[in-house]
């Protein structure tokens, strides 16, 4: 089966299934709920790093390439979840953390013991420029005593590495292998296209930095040597790149496959369109306007250069899809069943992030005591220092952080909500008792929704395999799309409204067959009523 038909399941391992009773989750509690995700049906699952780490970024920052956190188990139960994933058919997709190391990291250590050679492994200079870190504060800190700095574009305590030295691409190609042999069949690769520094590095007063060490044509050699070196012999492997502040043009050149850099692109242009004056830490109702757009632009595009994209609403770095693009309190479930439709439909691989499939929600904290990632709490201290209110930086910590998606699986409605039977390492959220597995399982139909959406991208082909294209590109309510694949066509309509709203369907779809939908609907007739957040696919 080809990456295009596959679906891919994405799991934070500290939140899903605790089965030691210390409040984290772990890999038995993974390998204990694979015949769940069999059930579901996705056909590989992802899982955040589960190396040995500090835990100050949970797990992004590596201080082990090779070697599982005992938080999360031994190397034996992830062999074992390895082979009971694949006795289910369901593959296993490691998360490689490649443009940073911890700073507890043997390399780090070593040269800060003064050791030439892993010095050579950082990106050290006399003079720090100007750019900004992802998570606040000057991207360079000091090396030691040495009067020389480091690089971290994320956290102090993720050091980034330079891949210009040979040395360093070599251990990190040599990682790779190591999973590999273990049976691991994909990998997502963290913020991949800042990997390649330039030599000299320059100031860069825009956009924090950003366009100064994002994307440099060096990348694209870097990727192609990781491909040739490790992976690109296979041809069972997916590999996505996490693309940070890119460009359409770049992902298509990762991802076309003659280039033999990656299978696909996750970018994240989509998800920041409720972002004021493009700044994360502020509050805006979502531009659907801009979202459509980008939609557009990245699906005709990938689809006329043969680029391939990662589809995706939710992740472990963002608030809950369902909070921000749709009414909750109204329209829940059709609001979960139409985000689904408009992304397993579309062209490109889908993935699912932990209880998205059950319509989970933010958790609705009440104090900054509970928020534990990092980049929350350094900007709760930005925004007050900056002059905002306490209140008001509490309000939008809260509509912003990560931890909105990272609090445990909502399991059943026991205490702790099945995850486990300690208080968890973050707190859960609210709806527990009401949005769970055992109560959606008896009697929901958000998971039976994206069980048929996963079904119908391998019965299909035109969704595995079509072209896109725009339909009623300035719609003010729905985001439209045509899918073709050699004589047959496949429109899908998705109301992003609480509102109805009608249209006239194309001669082509009116006598189309409805392939999924979240209302009862036909099409017969020259106009289609769309009910509040209904999505609908025809087929002819
Ligand atoms: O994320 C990269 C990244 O750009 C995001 O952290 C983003 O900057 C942030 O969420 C914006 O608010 C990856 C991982 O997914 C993330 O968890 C890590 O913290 C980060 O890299 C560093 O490894
Ligand atoms: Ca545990």
């Amino acid at each position: 089966m080809s990456f295009k038909e596959k679906v891919i399941y994405q799991i934070y391992p500290k939140s899903f299934l605790d089965t030691n009773q210390d409040g984290i989750g772990d890999l038995p509690g993974i390998k204990q709920k694979i015949p769940y995700l069999k059930r579901l049906g996705v056909d590989m699952i992802w899982l955040s790093p589960i190396y040995p780490s500090p835990q100050n970024d949970n797990g992004y920052d590596v201080a082990n390439y090779t070697a599982i956190n005992p938080m999360f188990g031994t190397m034996s139960d992830f062999e074992n979840l390895i082979a009971t994933a694949k006795e289910h058919g369901i593959e296993v997709m490691l998360d490689m953390v490649f443009n940073h190391v911890s700073t507890e990291h043997e390399w780090f250590q070593k040269a800060l013991a003064g050791d030439k050679k892993y010095q050579a492994y950082f990106i050290l200079r006399d003079e720090p420029t100007d750019w900004v870190s992802k998570f606040g504060g000057n991207a360079w800190a000091p090396f030691g005593e040495t009067g020389k700095f480091y690089l971290h574009l994320f956290d102090k305590t993720q050091a980034d590495l330079n891949w210009r030295n040979p040395e360093v691409r070599e251990e990190l190609f040599e990682v790779i292998r190591f999973w590999m042999e273990k049976g691991v069949k994909g990998f997502r690769f963290d913020v991949i296209n800042l990997i390649g520094k330039d030599e000299v590095l320059k100031d860069c007063a825009e956009n924090d930095g950003k366009p100064a060490y994002t994307d440099r044509p060096i990348n694209h050699d870097f990727i192609h040597m990781m491909n040739q070196a490790t992976f690109g012999k296979e041809t069972d492997m997916i590999t996505v790149g996490e693309m940070s502040f890119t460009t359409v043009e770049n992902c298509i050149l990762y991802t076309q496959p003659e280039r033999e850099e990656l299978n696909m692109t996750f970018n994240f242009h989509h998800l920041k369109v409720d972002y004021k004056d493009g700044k994360k830490w502020t509050q805006m109702p979502f531009d659907f306007t801009r979202l459509k757009e980008l939609f557009h632009t990245w699906g005709t595009q990938m689809s006329q250069e043969n680029g391939w994209n990662a589809l995706f609403w939710n992740n472990h770095d963002q608030p809950r899809a369902l909070n921000r693009f749709t009414d909750v309190d109204n329209y829940r479930v059709a609001g979960a069943k139409m985000l689904a439709s408009s992304i397993h439909l579309n062209r490109g691989t889908p993935y699912i992030y932990m209880g998205e499939e059950i319509g989970m929600l933010d958790p609705d904290f009440d104090s900054m005591e509970k928020y534990a990632d990092v980049e929350s709490l350094n900007a709760y201290q930005e925004l007050l220092l900056a002059g905002t209110s306490e209140k008001e930086a509490f309000k939008i910590v809260k509509a912003k952080s990560r931890d909105n998606s990272r609090t445990p699986m909502q399991w059943d409605s026991g205490e702790y909500s099945g995850f486990s039977t300690v208080d968890p390492w973050l707190s859960l959220g609210n709806t527990a008792n009401e949005i769970n597995v055992a109560k959606e399982l008896q009697e929901g139909s958000i998971f039976n929704y994206y069980q048929r959406l996963i079904k119908l991208r391998k019965e299909y082909p035109i969704i595995a395999e079509g072209s896109y294209e725009a339909f009623l590109p300035d719609h003010p309510q729905i985001y439209s799309y045509i899918r073709s694949y050699e004589d047959r066509r496949l429109l899908v309509l998705n109301n992003f409204f609480p509102q109805e709203t009608t249209i006239d369907l194309p001669d082509e779809f009116q006598k189309g067959e409805v392939l999924i939908s979240n209302y009862d609907s036909d099409t017969k007739g020259q106009e289609i009523t769309l009910k509040p957040y209904q999505s609908i696919a025809i087929y002819c």
